[in-house]
């Protein structure tokens, strides 16, 4: 898989580039990451990329032309003709785990990160496929959102996650929160571990697993428990939404 990433401050990428997982990935070929600099395709001597709005206002805005022929570049140079370019963005779609999923199978991604309000409409109505946010706040420019993402795609990538980590079961991929997690010793600081997981009874920590999952997911997020409470109730052909069969079966809540 390709990504290019197109911004005024690529240097901001390294860390995530060179440690853990993405670095494992890009070492194993798994994906190649491009950090392309907008300035780079500026023509005046300030390397200019933005400028005044029209109408007036606050702030300053990206200018097209320094982006169209940063992602014509993209396009040219790795056979990115069917590259999908996406702009990180507060208007955008909200990203999800199941977005992450339908974006791991893209063979290339042109990432437009964004500065100041914002860039020009043109370059949205006549280069980006698709903007993406990451959530409702703002934030000083579009790179973290693009790690944001880059990092949820990579790690499901085939082969991207080593043995002891797993991209099956965990949160939202099932619909529900992830239950709580337990780990050596057993007793801390008079605090215990819930006896069930230390019984090997793997049909009881199955429920109670299901039970805190769900217990959890009620009270944080009670939009999530209708959603699969729906899912798991209706039988498969009436929903005809998203009616993957989570790992909880659907004996229902
Ligand atoms: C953002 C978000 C975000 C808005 C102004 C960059 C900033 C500045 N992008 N999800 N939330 N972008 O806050 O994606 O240009």
């Amino acid at each position: 898989m390709k990504f290019d990433i197109i911004s005024v401050f690529p240097e901001l990428f390294s860390g995530v580039l060179d440690c853990g997982i993405i670095r494992r990935a890009r070492q194993a070929g798994l994906v190649d990451v491009r950090l392309v600099n907008l300035r780079d395709f500026t023509s005046d001597r300030h390397r200019s990329v933005d400028d005044r709005p029209y109408g007036g206002g606050e702030g300053m805005v990206f200018i097209p032309g320094p982006l169209f022929d940063a992602v014509e570049f993209c396009r040219a140079t790795k056979g990115g003709e069917n590259a999908k370019v996406v702009f990180l963005t507060p208007q955008g779609r909200p990203w999800t785990q199941n977005m992450a999923g339908e974006f791991a199978v893209i063979p290339h991604l042109i990432l437009i990160c964004g500065r100041y309000e914002g860039v020009d409409q043109r370059v949205i109505d006549y280069l980006v496929d698709l903007e993406v946010s990451i959530g409702d706040f703002i934030l000083t420019g579009g790179e973290i959102p693009a790690m944001a993402l880059l990092d949820s795609v990579v790690r499901l990538l085939p082969g991207a996650l080593g043995c002891g980590e797993s991209a099956v079961n965990e949160s939202f991929s099932t619909g529900l929160l992830d239950y709580p997690q337990y780990t050596r010793p057993a007793e801390y600081r008079g605090y215990s571990v819930p006896e069930v997981l230390l019984s090997g009874d793997h049909a009881k920590i199955e429920k109670w697993r299901k039970e805190k999952a769900l217990e959890k997911t009620k009270r944080v997020r009670p939009e999530l428990a209708r959603i699969f409470h729906e899912n798991s109730s209706a039988p498969a052909a009436q929903t005809g939404v998203n009616t993957r069969r989570t790992q909880w079966g659907d004996e229902g809540i």
